[in-house]
């Protein structure tokens, strides 16, 4: 076995990038994953942000390498014949349509486990089973807000906000992927597929547990000495918006470097942990704070640590952010530089380890994108370039016993 998750046969029903995040990752470790989509249109991302009239968006090629692409209706009876084939012999269905389409395609969980007792159907939706909200659409940002990330984000005295990062999108799609797995392993053992569902309202809750923490020790106390609001500004009942406070035990926040009044990202996000007190005061040329009872304590440090940021950004003002960070490194503080895409793009460490990686696209030639964060010492993963809109219908036809002549009629009729 080359790979990992060789043999193991793939129903891509998704779309956007919540479910495609988790295929993709699926078939990087060696699945088949085979992306259907409708026939002419395909999933909508590979039309949406264009940047080459006429080729697959970014959107779409960064999220769907590796798998095959078969057009097929589902709505048609020819469709739904083919769909049965194919869930005779895959091993997961993986689907992140709005409420209720599949059941509506006339596949229920109960007719899919009928046709093929083994099957696991693993679906993202917005809210989970049950929820009073379980029949809405979500994209990324809904998810943001109802998991709870966009109402403790941002800063005190502006509006909640949403992260870049991809909390609802792609992490719901990495939850999926580990839900799949766990369902494939009790296959193993079982014999028996099962139903495996992740919503994007919980997957974003479990990036924000320490959020929840907050709340409930907010309700305990009246307040949360890590927040910038401590202890000089005043809490509510609800978790505020921490701006960019360290979150946990250790206080930190961004810091100005040399050129920040023109570059947006000349910054480093400093870190103040509490055992490396010393290092950071010889770091920064402040040995006079070492044993000053009035800093010597996290907690004497507390009402003064604004203060001592703008003691380090005085330091920080003759040094670019990779100077400081190359400074910090040797007394180890942890410390990073505010890196902008481009940046990361052109990072040698990045390209090195494969995590940005350059690919092949039949039709758009090399593009970047990101690879396999997860690395092992037993697989070296390689990033294929996506497929294009039904490269692969006549082939997975094919195998799945359809003749030449019965495919051409298949797509004389528009079903595939
Ligand atoms: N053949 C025939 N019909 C197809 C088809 C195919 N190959 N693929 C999809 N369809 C149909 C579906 O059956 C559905 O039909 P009905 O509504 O008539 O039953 C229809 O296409 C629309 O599907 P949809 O509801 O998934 O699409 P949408 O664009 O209206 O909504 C989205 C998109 C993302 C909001 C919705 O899919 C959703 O809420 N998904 C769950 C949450 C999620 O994953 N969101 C994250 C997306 S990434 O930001």
């Amino acid at each position: 076995m080359s790979k990992p998750l060789e043999g193991i046969k793939i129903i891509d029903f998704t779309h956007v990038q919540a479910g495609p995040a988790c295929t993709q990752m699926l078939a990087w470790f060696g699945a088949d994953v085979i992306k259907v989509e409708r026939p002419g249109a395909g999933d909508v991302t590979r039309s949406q942000l264009r940047d080459i009239p006429g080729v697959d968006a970014l959107y779409f090629t960064m999220l769907n390498s590796n798998k095959r692409s078969l057009t097929l209706d589902t709505k048609t009876p020819e469709g739904k014949d083919i769909l049965t084939r194919l869930i005779k012999e895959s091993d997961v269905l993986v689907e992140n349509f709005g409420p209720g389409a599949l059941d509506r395609m006339g596949f229920t969980w109960e007719h899919i486990r009928e046709l093929n007792p083994g099957m696991i159907v693993a679906s993202v939706k917005g809210f989970s089973e049950g929820h009073h909200y379980e029949d809405l659409k979500v994209y990324e940002n809904v998810a943001q807000c109802a998991g709870g990330a966009a109402s403790t984000t941002g800063f005190d005295d502006g509006p909640p906000t949403v992260s870049a990062a991809a909390l609802g999108d792609s992490n719901t799609g990495m939850h999926l992927a580990i839900g799949i797995l766990t369902a494939l392993r009790s296959r193993d053992v079982t014999g028996r597929g099962q139903k495996v569902a992740v919503s994007m309202q919980d997957s974003v809750l479990n990036l924000c547990r320490v959020k929840l923490r907050d709340q409930q020790r907010l309700d305990r106390v009246g307040y949360l000495e890590e927040y910038p609001q401590y202890p000089h500004g005043k809490f509510s009942d609800v978790v505020p918006r921490g701006g960019n406070a360290g979150g946990g035990g250790q206080p930190g926040w961004v810091l100005k470097c040399k050129g920040w009044e023109t570059d947006p990202n000349a910054y480093i996000y400093f870190t103040i942990q509490g055992h490396a007190w010393a290092p950071i005061c010889r770091a920064i040329g402040k040995e006079e704070w070492i044993d000053d009872p009035a800093y010597m304590t996290a907690q004497a440090r507390q009402d003064k640590i604004f203060d001592i940021f703008g003691t380090i950004e005085e330091w920080l003002k003759d040094k670019t952010k990779f100077e400081a960070v190359d400074v910090l490194r040797k007394y180890d503080i942890p410390c990073s530089p505010v890196l902008s895409m481009k940046e990361i793009a052109n990072d040698p460490s990045l390209r090195a380890s494969g995590t940005i990686a350059e690919v092949e696209h039949k039709e758009r030639g090399k593009y970047l994108t990101v690879g396999s964060p997860i690395k092992f010492s037993d697989l070296k993963v390689e990033i294929k370039g996506s497929p294009l809109l039904g490269e692969h219908t006549d082939e997975i036809l094919e195998q799945l016993g359809y003749s030449q002549h019965q495919i051409a009629a298949l797509h004389e009729q528009r079903v595939v």
